[in-house]
């Protein structure tokens, strides 16, 4: 497989991506039954892993077809429906589609499938124009074939890619910029494969850093020194913020498709060791925190927690470091497992293994950074991890498809410390009580469901010197909602929301979706950034609002401004403060 040939496909897999989930592809197709328009736009995008590397099997008994016939149904299939059935076809948030059930079913019958959708939530690929007639006819052939096999991702390959721009004696000794460095933001730019380095006392941009396609989050070094971000194309770039212009000293790929990036946070481990988390392969790679070389991999193929069967595709979701030992959280979506993984011996690795819900997504800390309250989505579940005593505290029913990326932590005025979250398929913001010590009675239930203004909402925020809390809606088919923000007063949570329409603030030129996504705080408290991300062709911006006011403040605009969606504070995000 030559190297060309391979980014090729990246590239076209990843423009799929992009095209998919940021112009909204999936809004076009009218009918989508039984799944909200929110959530085929969010889940439904294309898998950037390597499609002519993988392993190819002509099944016998399934209807033939040509080589081209079936690169070309491969492709589609990676592009359209790998992100919910799974790379393996072992099913994830769309039903197994493995040969020993679709030859059973024949090509007439998936045809029908595809072409009008279920009730259970498949597309209507074929009415609404979206796959052609032969498209169809060719998709229902080739289901009934083996899925086809990405190759896996190794030392040998990972070794290839690793590249150390900046050896750690060459780096500076001490800070070489004037940047308040603990008030930098880091703001994915998701259709350039780069992320911005915005100071946030002057508002400047400091430098646009080359990275992976369409980086999916940034983590900071316990130090505050590194910068860590992950392409989806599982490139890890490593960013020194010391230097006069901070930029990039390390990278490596871990994989084909992941999202997670983490660095050891436990006392005497600061800054020593990173972790990545892959979709494909299934599997963690563990680095030395100074120069990302990888030092250990390994694999999260294994049994499903409920129905124990196997599952060769268990993707690598939210990662945590622990701040009560020197332990990564790692969930583990399809098994439905969270694994503490032990770094004090990584030749001799433990491993706690806890068994919760499928799919786990995202999560984050309670305020007490005790507990990791985590999204299982399928299940409508948040499950609750004990950092301190390694042990599952308590799964607590929510409402459809929790998404709290990594919560809000508030002193709810009747019910004390409570951890929040919102929902891609409802209005429902939900608070879960997190104080056993104080208050036993209602630790770990919901004791609050605020209503916010509509499903399709991604992210909550808000910090402890502030008294608002921030809900978006980003993917909510109404274009009102999803280019404004709801904000609550945490001292008055019966009062409701408050809109403010931070898309029109912008004061953004001509077409594009302008959705409003991911708020997220200064260092100080006192001002809430929030992204409005429109498509690579169109202008998009940075919109900053006064907390205490919740007046415009600033509107960053720049060229270079492109497609901004997640921004992380290096404080905050350092020290976990949400
Ligand atoms: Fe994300 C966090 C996975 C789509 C923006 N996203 C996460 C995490 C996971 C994840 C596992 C938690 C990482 C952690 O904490 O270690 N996201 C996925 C997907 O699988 C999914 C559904 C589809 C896909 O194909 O990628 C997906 N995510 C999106 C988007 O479409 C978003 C809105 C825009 C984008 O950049 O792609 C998006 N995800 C984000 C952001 C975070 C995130 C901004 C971090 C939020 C935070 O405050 O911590």
């Amino acid at each position: 497989m030559k190297k060309s040939r391979i980014n090729r496909w990246v590239r076209v897999a990843v423009a799929g991506v992009l095209a998919c989930a940021a112009v909204g592809v999936y809004a076009k197709s009218a009918d989508h039954p039984g799944t909200p328009e929110s959530e085929m736009r969010y889940k439904g995008a294309a898998v950037p892993t390597e499609l002519e590397a993988s392993k190819d099997v002509v099944t016998p008994g399934a209807p033939p077809l040509s080589e081209a016939e079936f690169a070309k149904a491969k492709q589609i299939y990676f592009e359209r429906c790998a992100g919910c059935h799974g790379v393996l076809r072992k099913g994830a948030t769309g039903k197994a589609l493995t040969p020993d059930i679709t030859l059973g079913k024949g090509t007439d019958y998936l045809k029908v499938f595809i072409d009008y959708g279920s009730p259970a939530g498949m597309p209507n690929w074929g009415t609404s124009g979206d796959l052609s007639a032969d498209e169809v006819t060719l998709m229902a052939k080739y289901l009934q074939h083996e899925p086809p096999i990405p190759p896996e991702f190794g030392m040998k390959e990972m070794k290839e890619t690793w590249k150390v721009l900046v050896s750690p004696e060459k780096r500076p000794k001490k800070k070489m910029n004037k940047y308040n460095v603990e008030n930098i933001f880091s703001v994915t730019l998701r259709d350039a494969g780069q992320v911005a380095l915005i100071d946030g006392d002057t508002k400047e941009i400091i430098n646009i850093v080359d990275t992976g396609y369409a980086v999916h989050i940034s983590r900071f070094s316990t130090s505050g020194r590194y910068l860590l971000v992950i392409g989806r194309d599982a490139r890890i770039n490593m960013i020194d913020l010391w230097m006069k212009k901070p930029d990039n000293v390390a990278e490596l790929k871990i994989g084909l498709e992941a999202r997670s990036v983490e660095t050891s946070k436990y006392k005497g481990y600061e800054d020593k060791y990173a972790i990545g988390g892959a979709y494909w392969p299934p599997q963690y790679v563990i680095m030395d925190g100074a120069t990302l070389e990888p030092l250990k991999i390994v694999s999260t193929r294994g049994y499903t927690v409920d129905t124990q069967e196997y599952h060769p595709e268990p993707r690598v979701a939210a990662i945590v470091a622990s701040h009560e030992h020197p332990e990564f959280i790692v969930n583990v979506k399809e098994t439905g497992k969270v694994l503490m993984v032990n770094y004090e011996d990584i030749d001799n690795l433990k491993v706690t293994t806890i068994g919760t819900a499928r799919y786990l997504h995202d999560g984050g800390w309670d305020s007490t950074h005790r507990y990791f309250l985590t999204a299982a989505n399928k299940s409508n579940k948040v499950v609750v991890i004990d950092s301190k005593n390694d042990t599952l505290t308590a799964m607590v029913d929510v409402t459809e498809i929790p998404h709290p990326g990594r919560g809000a932590n508030i002193a709810d005025p009747k019910y004390g410390p409570v951890w929040i979250t919102s929902a891609l398929g409802n209005e429902n913001v939900t608070a879960i009580a997190t104080d056993p010590a104080s208050n036993p009675e209602h630790a770990w239930k919901v004791v609050r469901t605020l209503k916010g203004m509509g499903g399709g909402s991604l992210f909550v925020k808000t910090h402890p010197h502030s008294k608002n809390l921030w809900v978006d809606a980003p993917l909510n088919p109404d274009t009102k909602i999803s280019q404004s923000v709801a904000v609550f007063d945490v001292g008055n949570l019966d009062k409701g929301f408050e809109v403010l329409p931070i898309a029109e603030w912008a004061g953004i030129k001509g077409e594009g979706p302008k959705r409003v996504v991911q708020p997220e705080y200064n260092k100080a408290g006192d001002e809430v950034w929030f992204s409005v991300w429109s498509g690579k062709e169109e202008e998009s911006a940075i919109v900053i609002v006064d907390d205490k006011t919740r007046k415009l403040k600033k509107v960053i605009k720049d060229k270079r401004l492109i497609t901004p969606t997640g921004k992380f504070n290096v404080y905050n995000t350092m020290h976990d403060i949400y």
